[in-house]
């Protein structure tokens, strides 16, 4: 079953030119001017369109058991909705219970993520220390493909990585040639901080910025950083937030430190007045860590992404509903935290980045898909139209217009944290593994059609470099 996209423009990381692209047995076969309509191919008329790569989202969680409930989207629910967003690939975590063994989890997640109607892979989460994980990270690195090890620095009690943790575990990354990753939020100081705001009387979702102010993801930032300078290890910094964990990224990426950081699409246009609205339902449909931030800071998101200090974009999509949310009603400690937007993230990036002139489309590439195939080595099979790539496509109407509501989105969660939103530049056709799954605002997707993708280690440092 082939596919000509005939009439676009491609749109790389690296330059923009006209081109019509022929996609077989999965992969890019050909790209060139008037090619030639193969026997029975579907023909997409992209005239007046980019053609771009498909979006890669370096973080979600479906299906995740958290804080007593599970996710309402599912592997085949939430890759859907991806694909209907222009996405064609996610890594999600698998994040194994204290204790449990690494490689246990990650085989659970495995057999849930088949379900998954878009390519696939996983970080795995490294929640407690033993002999037994330092040996089966190496397992995970050379039979897994997994090159990426997460490190929650908050979540007291549940999966919080101390610093003991965090340097066994960096190390053996280290070694392995993978990376680290980090949710870098102090979680002795946010446990402290909750109790305190909670006894003072704050109860309702107003409390759950309160305790998780911007100094606590910027010291677990600069913590994580500098632990990984002095191990000489790469990391890499999920959902930064604020100013404060930015300039800790910013100043190591300055002194020639290889650190990454990644956004979401929410905290680069919502900030935290929703925590003050009084409406429960509206408030705790934001809650999630690290929450969204006063209005000084979406603008130095911005400004982080455009100059290349934070290089991925993701939406950390993570949904619960409105009866899940309901737990943590009189207690914002145990509202589950989360929110989901893995469809929107690619049209919020065009319309308040490219449309507002804060990115070229070459860099809505780059934060989109490119960076993201690059830092967890998935590049060139991801992340760029080239011949021999999987065919992994988005062809995108930079004019049609919509307006983002829960009521009209492909996820499966009753809420959407960019309700009412006007947007221009969605995704036309979304095509997967060589298949056109979206059309017009039409799904076509099937169960089980994405497949786990391995990413390779990159060459283990200590091969060419000695620590001190
Ligand atoms: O912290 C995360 O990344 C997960 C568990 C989702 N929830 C959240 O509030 N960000
Ligand atoms: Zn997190
Ligand atoms: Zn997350």
């Amino acid at each position: 079953m082939s596919v000509l996209i005939s009439g676009g423009t491609i749109v790389n990381a690296d330059r923009t030119f006209a081109a019509d692209v022929i996609c077989d047995h999965g992969r890019i076969m050909a790209i060139g001017e008037d090619l030639e309509t193969p026997d029975g191919a579907t023909v997409i008329d992209a005239t007046g369109r980019y053609v771009m790569p498909g979006g890669i989202d370096p973080h979600t969680h479906m299906q995740l058991p958290f804080m007593g409930t599970v996710t309402s989207e599912d592997f085949f629910s939430g890759t859907s909705a991806a694909l209907a967003g222009g996405t064609t690939m996610i890594i999600d975590f698998a994040i194994p219970k204290m204790g449990q063994s690494i490689i246990e989890a990650y085989d659970t997640w495995r057999e849930w993520a088949e379900q998954s109607a878009c390519d696939y892979s996983l970080h795995v989460g490294i929640t407690w220390w033993g002999d037994s994980v330092h040996r089966d990270m190496e397992t995970l690195v050379r039979d897994g493909g997994v090159n990426s090890f997460k490190h929650f620095m908050a979540y007291k009690g549940i999966n919080m990585a101390d610093d003991e943790i965090l340097v066994s575990s960096f190390m053996r990354a280290r070694e392995l040639g993978a990376i680290p990753t980090v949710h870098a939020e102090n979680g002795e100081l946010v446990d402290r901080m909750q109790q305190i705001i909670f006894e003072r009387g704050i109860t309702g979702p107003e409390g759950h910025p309160l305790s998780r102010p911007p100094a606590v993801e910027g010291e677990a930032a600069n913590r994580a950083i500098r632990i990984a300078e002095v191990l000489d290890v790469p990391v890499y910094i999920v959902h930064v937030t604020c100013r404060e964990a930015l300039d800790a990224i910013t100043r190591a990426r300055l002194e020639g430190q290889r650190v990454f950081g990644e956004v979401l699409a929410g905290h680069l246009v919502v900030d935290d007045s929703v925590y003050r609205n009084e409406d429960f339902r509206f408030a705790a449909g934001h809650v999630m860590s690290p929450p969204f931030r006063s209005a000084e800071h979406p603008p130095a998101l911005w400004q982080g992404l455009q100059a290349g200090n934070l290089q991925t974009t993701g939406t950390d999509h993570c949904c619960f509903n409105a009866d899940q949310k309901a737990l943590g009603k009189g207690d914002f400690r145990a509202i589950p935290n989360g929110t989901g937007s893995v469809e929107n993230r690619m049209e919020v990036l065009w319309t308040h980045g490219v449309r507002t002139g804060r990115l070229t489309m070459n860099e809505f590439v780059q934060v989109t898909s490119a960076n993201a195939a690059q830092i967890f080595n998935l590049y060139p099979r991801k992340g760029v139209i080239a011949t021999g790539s999987d065919a992994d496509i988005v062809v995108w109407d930079p004019d049609a217009t919509k307006v983002i509501s829960a009521k009209t989105h492909h996820m499966n969660i009753d809420f959407s944290i960019f309700e009412g939103m006007e947007i221009t530049g969605t995704p036309s056709h979304t095509i997967s593994r060589g298949k056109v799954v979206f059309t017009d605002g039409k799904l076509d997707v099937e169960r089980g059609a994405g497949r786990y993708v391995d990413r390779p280690p990159y060459a283990p440092v200590a091969n060419f470099r000695q620590t001190a």
